[in-house]
Protein backbone atom coordinates (compact mmCIF):
# COMPACT_ATOMS: atom_id res chain seq x y z
CA UNK A 1 0.00 0.00 0.00
CA UNK A 2 3.26 2.35 0.01
CA UNK A 3 2.15 4.53 -2.67
CA UNK A 4 -1.61 4.90 -1.62
CA UNK A 5 -2.55 7.82 -1.69
CA UNK A 6 -5.89 10.06 -0.64
CA UNK A 7 -6.88 11.70 -3.19
CA UNK A 8 -10.45 12.53 -1.70
CA UNK A 9 -12.50 14.84 -3.43
CA UNK A 10 -12.88 17.17 -0.14
CA UNK A 11 -9.44 18.31 -1.66
CA UNK A 12 -7.15 16.03 0.91
CA UNK A 13 -4.10 16.39 -1.82
CA UNK A 14 -3.85 20.05 -3.00
CA UNK A 15 -3.26 20.84 -6.53
CA UNK A 16 -0.15 23.33 -7.33
CA UNK A 17 -0.98 27.19 -7.21
CA UNK A 18 -0.10 28.05 -10.74
CA UNK A 19 -2.48 29.11 -13.28
CA UNK A 20 -2.94 27.27 -15.98
CA UNK A 21 -3.87 28.44 -19.67
CA UNK A 22 -4.65 25.98 -22.85
CA UNK A 23 -6.30 26.66 -26.33
CA UNK A 24 -9.79 24.41 -25.50
CA UNK A 25 -11.17 24.25 -29.08
CA UNK A 26 -9.41 22.13 -31.98
CA UNK A 27 -6.59 22.86 -33.69
CA UNK A 28 -7.58 23.92 -37.24
CA UNK A 29 -9.61 26.60 -38.99
CA UNK A 30 -12.89 27.57 -37.54
CA UNK A 31 -15.81 30.13 -36.52
CA UNK A 32 -14.65 30.62 -33.06
CA UNK A 33 -11.86 29.87 -31.04
CA UNK A 34 -11.57 29.07 -27.16
CA UNK A 35 -8.39 29.71 -24.66
CA UNK A 36 -9.23 29.00 -21.50
CA UNK A 37 -7.41 30.37 -17.98
CA UNK A 38 -7.61 28.73 -14.60
CA UNK A 39 -6.39 29.63 -11.14
CA UNK A 40 -4.80 32.62 -9.07
CA UNK A 41 -3.70 35.01 -11.50
CA UNK A 42 -6.81 34.60 -14.20
CA UNK A 43 -8.35 37.86 -13.41
CA UNK A 44 -5.22 39.58 -13.56
CA UNK A 45 -3.92 38.04 -16.72
CA UNK A 46 -7.09 39.55 -18.17
CA UNK A 47 -6.88 42.88 -16.39
CA UNK A 48 -3.27 43.15 -18.04
CA UNK A 49 -4.47 41.49 -21.66
CA UNK A 50 -8.25 43.11 -22.60
CA UNK A 51 -9.64 46.41 -22.91
CA UNK A 52 -13.54 45.74 -22.79
CA UNK A 53 -15.32 48.11 -25.29
CA UNK A 54 -17.04 50.16 -22.35
CA UNK A 55 -14.92 50.59 -19.60
CA UNK A 56 -15.90 48.70 -16.56
CA UNK A 57 -14.84 48.33 -12.77
CA UNK A 58 -13.36 44.82 -12.61
CA UNK A 59 -14.63 42.14 -14.14
CA UNK A 60 -18.08 40.65 -12.38
CA UNK A 61 -18.61 36.58 -12.39
CA UNK A 62 -20.47 35.09 -15.00
CA UNK A 63 -20.26 37.98 -17.44
CA UNK A 64 -19.48 38.11 -20.94
CA UNK A 65 -17.46 41.15 -22.47
CA UNK A 66 -16.72 42.37 -25.25
CA UNK A 67 -13.67 44.33 -26.12
CA UNK A 68 -9.76 44.09 -27.34
CA UNK A 69 -6.69 41.17 -26.73
CA UNK A 70 -3.73 43.05 -26.45
CA UNK A 71 -0.16 42.53 -26.28
CA UNK A 72 0.78 44.50 -23.08
CA UNK A 73 4.28 44.76 -24.44
CA UNK A 74 4.28 46.54 -27.18
CA UNK A 75 0.46 47.40 -27.36
CA UNK A 76 -0.12 46.01 -30.25
CA UNK A 77 -4.30 44.48 -30.28
CA UNK A 78 -4.14 41.45 -31.37
CA UNK A 79 -8.03 40.31 -32.03
CA UNK A 80 -11.43 41.42 -30.94
CA UNK A 81 -12.27 39.17 -28.07
CA UNK A 82 -15.06 38.22 -25.83
CA UNK A 83 -14.31 37.29 -22.54
CA UNK A 84 -16.19 35.97 -19.76
CA UNK A 85 -14.91 35.18 -16.11
CA UNK A 86 -15.92 32.49 -13.58
CA UNK A 87 -14.93 33.58 -9.88
CA UNK A 88 -14.24 30.90 -7.88
CA UNK A 89 -15.39 28.29 -6.40
CA UNK A 90 -18.26 29.08 -9.23
CA UNK A 91 -16.08 27.29 -12.23
CA UNK A 92 -15.59 24.26 -13.75
CA UNK A 93 -12.55 23.88 -11.64
CA UNK A 94 -13.83 25.36 -8.22
CA UNK A 95 -10.43 28.55 -9.15
CA UNK A 96 -11.09 31.62 -11.18
CA UNK A 97 -11.36 31.23 -15.01
CA UNK A 98 -11.29 33.51 -17.52
CA UNK A 99 -12.18 32.26 -21.06
CA UNK A 100 -11.35 33.92 -24.32
CA UNK A 101 -13.34 33.55 -27.56
CA UNK A 102 -11.53 34.76 -30.51
CA UNK A 103 -11.70 34.24 -33.64
CA UNK A 104 -10.08 31.02 -34.78
CA UNK A 105 -7.03 29.67 -36.49
CA UNK A 106 -3.62 28.11 -35.35
CA UNK A 107 -1.64 30.77 -35.34
CA UNK A 108 -4.01 33.55 -34.00
CA UNK A 109 -4.76 31.37 -31.24
CA UNK A 110 -0.93 30.15 -30.32
CA UNK A 111 0.01 33.83 -30.47
CA UNK A 112 -3.23 34.37 -28.13
CA UNK A 113 -2.09 31.82 -25.44
CA UNK A 114 1.90 32.70 -25.92
CA UNK A 115 0.74 36.34 -24.29
CA UNK A 116 -0.57 34.58 -21.70
CA UNK A 117 1.87 32.50 -20.89
CA UNK A 118 4.12 35.59 -20.62
CA UNK A 119 2.17 37.16 -18.22
CA UNK A 120 2.60 33.81 -15.96
CA UNK A 121 0.49 31.20 -16.55
CA UNK A 122 1.79 27.90 -17.67
CA UNK A 123 0.70 25.48 -20.10
CA UNK A 124 -2.28 22.94 -19.04
CA UNK A 125 -1.51 19.42 -19.12
CA UNK A 126 -4.10 17.46 -21.10
CA UNK A 127 -7.22 16.84 -18.86
CA UNK A 128 -5.61 18.97 -16.12
CA UNK A 129 -8.82 21.89 -15.69
CA UNK A 130 -10.75 18.44 -14.99
CA UNK A 131 -8.15 16.38 -13.14
CA UNK A 132 -8.71 20.28 -10.67
CA UNK A 133 -12.23 19.96 -11.00
CA UNK A 134 -11.23 16.63 -9.27
CA UNK A 135 -9.01 17.45 -6.80
CA UNK A 136 -10.91 20.88 -5.57
CA UNK A 137 -13.76 18.38 -5.34
CA UNK A 138 -16.20 19.74 -7.80
CA UNK A 139 -16.63 16.28 -9.39
CA UNK A 140 -15.78 12.66 -8.56
CA UNK A 141 -13.48 9.94 -10.74
CA UNK A 142 -16.57 8.82 -12.07
CA UNK A 143 -17.93 11.97 -13.29
CA UNK A 144 -14.15 13.01 -14.38
CA UNK A 145 -13.88 9.40 -16.66
CA UNK A 146 -17.49 10.68 -18.05
CA UNK A 147 -16.02 13.85 -19.93
CA UNK A 148 -14.17 11.59 -21.53
CA UNK A 149 -16.92 9.32 -22.41
CA UNK A 150 -19.05 12.41 -23.33
CA UNK A 151 -16.39 13.24 -25.94
CA UNK A 152 -15.81 10.47 -27.41
CA UNK A 153 -19.58 8.90 -27.42
CA UNK A 154 -20.21 6.96 -30.83
CA UNK A 155 -24.60 6.80 -30.26
CA UNK A 156 -26.80 8.49 -28.87
CA UNK A 157 -27.36 5.87 -25.90
CA UNK A 158 -23.66 6.46 -25.28
CA UNK A 159 -24.34 10.17 -25.19
CA UNK A 160 -26.68 9.49 -22.84
CA UNK A 161 -24.59 7.12 -20.18
CA UNK A 162 -22.03 9.47 -20.17
CA UNK A 163 -24.78 12.13 -19.22
CA UNK A 164 -25.64 10.52 -16.90
CA UNK A 165 -22.29 9.69 -15.32
CA UNK A 166 -21.48 13.37 -15.73
CA UNK A 167 -24.70 13.95 -13.25
CA UNK A 168 -23.28 11.87 -10.96
CA UNK A 169 -25.66 8.90 -11.00
CA UNK A 170 -22.91 6.75 -10.74
CA UNK A 171 -21.18 7.90 -7.92
CA UNK A 172 -24.55 7.84 -5.98
CA UNK A 173 -25.45 4.02 -6.80
CA UNK A 174 -21.77 3.80 -5.41
CA UNK A 175 -21.92 6.41 -2.44
CA UNK A 176 -25.04 4.11 -1.33
CA UNK A 177 -23.43 0.88 -1.35
CA UNK A 178 -20.49 2.08 0.75
CA UNK A 179 -23.07 3.65 2.88
CA UNK A 180 -24.74 0.00 3.31
CA UNK A 181 -21.91 -1.26 3.75
CA UNK A 182 -20.49 1.00 6.35
CA UNK A 183 -23.67 0.40 8.20
CA UNK A 184 -22.33 -3.31 8.29
CA UNK A 185 -19.04 -2.47 9.27
CA UNK A 186 -20.77 0.27 12.62
CA UNK A 187 -22.41 -3.30 13.62
CA UNK A 188 -19.32 -5.69 13.36
CA UNK A 189 -17.55 -2.97 15.26
CA UNK A 190 -20.23 -2.56 18.32
CA UNK A 191 -19.88 -6.26 18.06
CA UNK A 192 -16.02 -6.42 18.35
CA UNK A 193 -16.39 -4.26 21.27
CA UNK A 194 -19.11 -5.94 23.12
CA UNK A 195 -18.80 -9.30 22.29
CA UNK A 196 -21.68 -10.32 24.91
CA UNK A 197 -24.29 -8.59 23.43
CA UNK A 198 -23.40 -10.00 19.98
CA UNK A 199 -26.52 -11.70 19.64
CA UNK A 200 -29.03 -9.13 20.60
CA UNK A 201 -27.37 -6.68 17.82
CA UNK A 202 -27.50 -8.53 14.75
CA UNK A 203 -27.99 -12.37 13.67
CA UNK A 204 -25.54 -13.48 11.94
CA UNK A 205 -27.42 -15.76 9.48
CA UNK A 206 -29.65 -12.58 8.94
CA UNK A 207 -26.34 -10.34 8.19
CA UNK A 208 -24.97 -12.57 5.54
CA UNK A 209 -27.86 -12.81 4.16
CA UNK A 210 -28.65 -8.99 3.84
CA UNK A 211 -24.77 -8.19 2.77
CA UNK A 212 -25.57 -10.64 -0.12
CA UNK A 213 -28.60 -9.00 -1.03
CA UNK A 214 -28.19 -5.44 -0.47
CA UNK A 215 -24.60 -5.23 -1.43
CA UNK A 216 -23.05 -8.25 -3.53
CA UNK A 217 -26.52 -8.73 -5.86
CA UNK A 218 -26.71 -4.88 -6.98
CA UNK A 219 -22.68 -4.93 -7.50
CA UNK A 220 -23.06 -8.21 -9.91
CA UNK A 221 -26.14 -6.18 -11.59
CA UNK A 222 -23.87 -3.09 -12.54
CA UNK A 223 -20.34 -5.63 -13.54
CA UNK A 224 -22.81 -7.00 -15.91
CA UNK A 225 -23.99 -3.53 -17.13
CA UNK A 226 -20.25 -3.18 -18.07
CA UNK A 227 -20.44 -5.28 -21.11
CA UNK A 228 -23.71 -3.55 -22.35
CA UNK A 229 -22.30 0.00 -22.06
CA UNK A 230 -18.82 -0.39 -23.69
CA UNK A 231 -21.15 -1.18 -26.82
CA UNK A 232 -22.57 1.54 -26.53
CA UNK A 233 -20.20 4.28 -26.00
CA UNK A 234 -17.01 2.62 -28.16
CA UNK A 235 -19.14 0.81 -30.60
CA UNK A 236 -19.90 -2.36 -31.55
CA UNK A 237 -16.48 -3.83 -32.87
CA UNK A 238 -18.13 -5.29 -36.57
CA UNK A 239 -15.71 -7.35 -38.49
CA UNK A 240 -16.17 -7.53 -42.61
CA UNK A 241 -14.18 -10.99 -43.20
CA UNK A 242 -13.89 -13.24 -45.80
CA UNK A 243 -11.75 -14.73 -49.09
CA UNK A 244 -10.55 -12.42 -50.96
CA UNK A 245 -12.43 -10.37 -53.68
CA UNK A 246 -15.48 -11.13 -52.05
CA UNK A 247 -16.47 -7.58 -52.13
CA UNK A 248 -15.82 -6.69 -48.15
CA UNK A 249 -14.43 -3.59 -49.32
CA UNK A 250 -17.21 -2.69 -51.66
CA UNK A 251 -19.89 -3.74 -48.97
CA UNK A 252 -17.88 -1.46 -46.51
CA UNK A 253 -18.14 1.42 -49.24
CA UNK A 254 -21.89 0.87 -49.70
CA UNK A 255 -23.07 1.01 -46.11
CA UNK A 256 -20.44 4.26 -45.32
CA UNK A 257 -22.40 5.58 -48.90
CA UNK A 258 -18.40 6.90 -49.73
CA UNK A 259 -15.56 5.45 -51.41
CA UNK A 260 -13.67 4.55 -48.22
CA UNK A 261 -11.71 1.59 -49.50
CA UNK A 262 -10.01 0.81 -51.94
CA UNK A 263 -11.77 -1.76 -54.66
CA UNK A 264 -10.33 -3.64 -57.17
CA UNK A 265 -10.37 -6.93 -59.27
CA UNK A 266 -7.03 -7.37 -58.21
CA UNK A 267 -7.27 -10.16 -55.21
CA UNK A 268 -5.47 -8.99 -51.82
CA UNK A 269 -6.19 -5.52 -52.13
CA UNK A 270 -6.47 -4.41 -49.04
CA UNK A 271 -3.85 -5.19 -45.81
CA UNK A 272 -4.33 -2.84 -42.85
CA UNK A 273 -7.47 -2.40 -41.37
CA UNK A 274 -10.08 0.17 -42.44
CA UNK A 275 -12.09 1.83 -39.76
CA UNK A 276 -14.87 3.37 -39.65
CA UNK A 277 -17.93 4.32 -37.50
CA UNK A 278 -21.57 4.56 -38.73
CA UNK A 279 -25.04 4.17 -36.99
CA UNK A 280 -27.60 1.42 -38.35
CA UNK A 281 -31.21 1.73 -36.47
CA UNK A 282 -29.21 3.81 -33.71
CA UNK A 283 -27.09 1.43 -33.33
CA UNK A 284 -22.99 2.30 -33.39
CA UNK A 285 -20.79 0.18 -35.34
CA UNK A 286 -17.28 0.21 -35.36
CA UNK A 287 -16.90 -1.15 -39.22
CA UNK A 288 -13.92 -2.50 -40.02
CA UNK A 289 -12.54 -4.01 -42.86
CA UNK A 290 -9.93 -6.35 -43.16
CA UNK A 291 -7.13 -8.33 -45.56
CA UNK A 292 -9.13 -11.22 -47.31
CA UNK A 293 -8.53 -14.84 -46.35
CA UNK A 294 -5.96 -16.78 -48.97
CA UNK A 295 -2.61 -18.55 -48.89
CA UNK A 296 -0.04 -16.49 -49.03
CA UNK A 297 3.53 -16.32 -49.55
CA UNK A 298 3.64 -12.35 -49.38
CA UNK A 299 5.27 -10.75 -46.50
CA UNK A 300 3.04 -7.76 -46.73
CA UNK A 301 -0.20 -9.46 -47.11
CA UNK A 302 0.58 -12.11 -44.63
CA UNK A 303 0.42 -9.70 -41.74
CA UNK A 304 -2.54 -7.90 -43.18
CA UNK A 305 -4.21 -11.64 -42.85
CA UNK A 306 -2.68 -11.56 -39.27
CA UNK A 307 -4.11 -8.60 -38.39
CA UNK A 308 -7.39 -9.81 -39.80
CA UNK A 309 -7.26 -13.20 -37.44
CA UNK A 310 -6.91 -10.58 -34.47
CA UNK A 311 -9.75 -8.42 -35.05
CA UNK A 312 -12.02 -11.57 -36.34
CA UNK A 313 -11.06 -12.85 -32.47
CA UNK A 314 -11.86 -9.48 -30.19
CA UNK A 315 -15.05 -8.76 -33.03
CA UNK A 316 -18.38 -8.35 -31.16
CA UNK A 317 -19.72 -9.37 -34.59
CA UNK A 318 -19.11 -10.37 -38.14
CA UNK A 319 -19.85 -10.07 -41.66
CA UNK A 320 -18.92 -12.73 -43.62
CA UNK A 321 -18.85 -12.07 -46.68
CA UNK A 322 -19.41 -14.72 -49.36
CA UNK A 323 -19.19 -14.55 -53.34
CA UNK A 324 -21.23 -16.48 -54.69
CA UNK A 325 -19.89 -16.53 -58.35
CA UNK A 326 -17.42 -18.73 -57.07
CA UNK A 327 -17.72 -22.16 -55.31
CA UNK A 328 -16.54 -21.93 -51.81
CA UNK A 329 -13.18 -23.48 -51.37
CA UNK A 330 -11.29 -24.18 -47.95
CA UNK A 331 -10.50 -20.68 -47.35
CA UNK A 332 -14.39 -19.71 -47.00
CA UNK A 333 -15.10 -22.70 -44.83
CA UNK A 334 -12.07 -22.06 -42.40
CA UNK A 335 -13.52 -18.27 -42.06
CA UNK A 336 -17.56 -19.98 -41.65
CA UNK A 337 -16.00 -22.24 -38.74
CA UNK A 338 -14.27 -19.46 -37.30
CA UNK A 339 -17.40 -17.46 -37.10
CA UNK A 340 -19.51 -20.42 -35.67
CA UNK A 341 -20.14 -19.68 -32.13
CA UNK A 342 -20.22 -15.76 -32.47
CA UNK A 343 -22.72 -13.09 -33.67
CA UNK A 344 -22.27 -13.62 -37.15
CA UNK A 345 -23.96 -12.77 -40.48
CA UNK A 346 -23.72 -14.42 -44.14
CA UNK A 347 -23.47 -11.92 -46.63
CA UNK A 348 -23.71 -13.49 -49.95
CA UNK A 349 -22.51 -11.28 -52.34
CA UNK A 350 -22.28 -10.73 -56.32
CA UNK A 351 -26.11 -11.77 -56.52
CA UNK A 352 -25.84 -10.01 -59.80
CA UNK A 353 -23.71 -13.20 -61.16
CA UNK A 354 -24.89 -16.71 -61.89
CA UNK A 355 -24.41 -18.36 -58.64
CA UNK A 356 -22.05 -21.26 -58.43
CA UNK A 357 -22.94 -21.80 -55.03
CA UNK A 358 -24.56 -25.76 -55.10
CA UNK A 359 -27.43 -25.69 -53.49
CA UNK A 360 -26.02 -28.83 -50.93
CA UNK A 361 -22.91 -27.10 -50.08
CA UNK A 362 -25.18 -24.15 -49.09
CA UNK A 363 -27.68 -26.09 -47.13
CA UNK A 364 -24.65 -27.34 -44.86
CA UNK A 365 -21.94 -24.56 -44.81
CA UNK A 366 -23.82 -21.86 -43.82
CA UNK A 367 -26.81 -24.53 -41.72
CA UNK A 368 -28.21 -22.47 -38.59
CA UNK A 369 -26.68 -19.35 -39.60
CA UNK A 370 -28.37 -15.87 -40.79
CA UNK A 371 -27.90 -14.89 -44.33
CA UNK A 372 -28.71 -11.95 -46.49
CA UNK A 373 -28.03 -11.75 -49.98
CA UNK A 374 -26.78 -8.40 -51.90
CA UNK A 375 -24.70 -6.84 -54.66
CA UNK A 376 -22.44 -4.75 -53.31
CA UNK A 377 -22.19 -3.66 -57.13
CA UNK A 378 -25.45 -2.80 -57.91
CA UNK A 379 -26.66 -1.83 -54.30
CA UNK A 380 -29.75 -4.47 -54.97
CA UNK A 381 -30.55 -5.87 -51.33
CA UNK A 382 -28.68 -3.13 -49.09
CA UNK A 383 -32.07 -2.64 -47.12
CA UNK A 384 -32.22 -6.29 -46.11
CA UNK A 385 -28.51 -6.11 -45.01
CA UNK A 386 -28.87 -3.23 -42.68
CA UNK A 387 -32.14 -5.00 -41.14
CA UNK A 388 -30.26 -8.51 -40.69
CA UNK A 389 -27.49 -6.49 -38.99
CA UNK A 390 -29.95 -5.06 -36.79
CA UNK A 391 -31.60 -7.68 -35.96
CA UNK A 392 -28.58 -10.00 -35.53
CA UNK A 393 -27.16 -7.43 -32.65
CA UNK A 394 -30.58 -6.97 -31.23
CA UNK A 395 -31.24 -10.71 -30.60
CA UNK A 396 -27.72 -10.54 -29.40
CA UNK A 397 -25.76 -9.51 -26.32
CA UNK A 398 -27.12 -5.69 -26.70
CA UNK A 399 -29.44 -5.04 -24.36
CA UNK A 400 -31.53 -2.11 -25.68
CA UNK A 401 -32.82 -1.11 -22.15
CA UNK A 402 -29.44 -1.27 -20.72
CA UNK A 403 -29.52 0.79 -17.04
CA UNK A 404 -28.96 4.49 -16.55
CA UNK A 405 -25.76 3.76 -15.64
CA UNK A 406 -22.90 1.85 -16.22
CA UNK A 407 -19.62 1.40 -15.36
CA UNK A 408 -16.21 1.24 -17.18
CA UNK A 409 -13.11 -1.68 -17.29
CA UNK A 410 -11.70 0.58 -14.66
CA UNK A 411 -14.57 0.65 -11.90
CA UNK A 412 -15.69 -3.24 -13.22
CA UNK A 413 -12.18 -4.56 -12.19
CA UNK A 414 -12.48 -2.40 -8.60
CA UNK A 415 -16.40 -3.81 -8.31
CA UNK A 416 -14.88 -7.29 -8.77
CA UNK A 417 -12.95 -6.99 -5.96
CA UNK A 418 -15.16 -5.69 -4.30
CA UNK A 419 -17.53 -7.98 -4.90
CA UNK A 420 -15.14 -10.68 -3.47
CA UNK A 421 -14.63 -8.89 -0.22
CA UNK A 422 -18.18 -8.25 0.77
CA UNK A 423 -19.22 -11.70 -0.06
CA UNK A 424 -16.28 -13.34 1.59
CA UNK A 425 -17.71 -11.07 4.61
CA UNK A 426 -20.82 -12.78 3.97
CA UNK A 427 -19.74 -16.05 4.19
CA UNK A 428 -17.57 -15.86 7.64
CA UNK A 429 -20.00 -13.63 9.10
CA UNK A 430 -22.22 -16.88 8.87
CA UNK A 431 -19.58 -19.16 9.57
CA UNK A 432 -18.91 -17.43 13.06
CA UNK A 433 -15.59 -16.32 12.37
CA UNK A 434 -14.19 -13.59 14.76
CA UNK A 435 -15.49 -10.32 14.08
CA UNK A 436 -12.58 -8.42 13.08
CA UNK A 437 -12.18 -11.35 10.49
CA UNK A 438 -16.20 -9.78 9.36
CA UNK A 439 -15.29 -6.36 9.71
CA UNK A 440 -11.57 -6.52 8.00
CA UNK A 441 -13.23 -7.81 4.80
CA UNK A 442 -16.29 -5.08 4.88
CA UNK A 443 -13.09 -2.58 4.93
CA UNK A 444 -11.42 -4.17 1.98
CA UNK A 445 -14.06 -4.02 0.12
CA UNK A 446 -15.10 -0.78 0.84
CA UNK A 447 -11.56 0.50 -0.68
CA UNK A 448 -12.41 -1.28 -3.48
CA UNK A 449 -15.05 0.89 -3.58
CA UNK A 450 -13.15 3.99 -2.70
CA UNK A 451 -11.13 3.31 -5.65
CA UNK A 452 -14.05 4.07 -8.39
CA UNK A 453 -15.08 6.86 -7.20
CA UNK A 454 -11.36 8.09 -6.67
CA UNK A 455 -11.83 8.40 -2.51
CA UNK A 456 -8.30 6.05 -2.72
CA UNK A 457 -6.74 6.18 -5.29
CA UNK A 458 -2.61 5.72 -6.70
CA UNK A 459 -1.09 8.50 -8.75
CA UNK A 460 -0.71 5.71 -11.51
CA UNK A 461 -4.37 5.28 -12.04
CA UNK A 462 -4.91 9.02 -12.07
CA UNK A 463 -2.22 9.69 -14.45
CA UNK A 464 -3.79 6.93 -16.67
CA UNK A 465 -7.21 8.62 -16.76
CA UNK A 466 -6.22 12.13 -17.31
CA UNK A 467 -3.86 11.20 -20.02
CA UNK A 468 -6.87 10.08 -21.68
CA UNK A 469 -7.85 13.41 -22.21
CA UNK A 470 -7.55 16.10 -24.96
CA UNK A 471 -5.51 19.27 -24.27
CA UNK A 472 -7.47 22.21 -22.99
CA UNK A 473 -9.89 19.56 -21.05
N1 LIG B 1 -20.34 -8.28 -60.16
C1 LIG B 1 -20.04 -7.86 -58.93
N2 LIG B 1 -18.79 -7.51 -58.62
C2 LIG B 1 -18.52 -7.10 -57.36
C3 LIG B 1 -19.52 -7.03 -56.36
N3 LIG B 1 -18.94 -6.61 -55.23
C4 LIG B 1 -17.63 -6.41 -55.50
N4 LIG B 1 -17.39 -6.70 -56.80
C5 LIG B 1 -16.11 -6.63 -57.50
O1 LIG B 1 -15.24 -7.59 -56.95
C6 LIG B 1 -13.89 -7.10 -56.95
C7 LIG B 1 -13.32 -7.14 -55.55
O2 LIG B 1 -14.05 -6.25 -54.74
P1 LIG B 1 -13.47 -5.69 -53.36
O3 LIG B 1 -14.56 -4.95 -52.70
O4 LIG B 1 -12.18 -5.04 -53.58
O5 LIG B 1 -13.25 -7.09 -52.63
P2 LIG B 1 -12.47 -7.36 -51.25
O6 LIG B 1 -13.15 -8.52 -50.63
O7 LIG B 1 -12.33 -6.14 -50.47
O8 LIG B 1 -11.08 -7.83 -51.83
P3 LIG B 1 -9.65 -7.90 -51.06
O9 LIG B 1 -9.44 -6.59 -50.36
O10 LIG B 1 -8.70 -8.11 -52.17
O11 LIG B 1 -9.72 -9.05 -50.15
C8 LIG B 1 -13.96 -5.71 -57.54
O12 LIG B 1 -13.67 -5.79 -58.90
C9 LIG B 1 -15.41 -5.32 -57.33
O13 LIG B 1 -15.86 -4.38 -58.27
C10 LIG B 1 -20.84 -7.42 -56.72
O14 LIG B 1 -21.78 -7.42 -55.94
N5 LIG B 1 -21.04 -7.83 -58.01
MG1 LIG C 1 -10.72 -5.17 -49.80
Amino acid sequence: MGNLQQTTGNGQQKTDNDTIAAIATPIGQAGIGIIRISGPLSAEIAEKTFRPQKPVQGLNSHHLYLGNFLDPSSGDMVDEVLLSFMKAPHSYTREDIVEINSHSGYLLLSRILQIILDQGARLARPGEFTLRAFLNGRIDLTQAEAVIDLINAKSDRGLHLASQQIQGTFRNEIEGLRQKAIDFLAHAEVAIDFPDEESEIISREKTSKRIGKEIVKPIEDLIEAQATKRLWVDGINTVIVGRVNAGKSSILNRLLNEQRAIVTAIPGTTRDIIESTITIEGLPLRLMDTAGFRNVKNEVERIGIHFTEQKLAEADFLLVVIDQSRPLNHNDHNIIAQSRGKNALIVINKIDLPSRLSKEAEHDAFSGLPIVKISALTGQGLDQLRKGISGCLLKGDIDVTSPDVAPNLRHRQALIDAAQFFKSAGRKAKKDAPMEIVAFELKSGLDALGKIIGETTTEEVLDSIFSQFCLGK
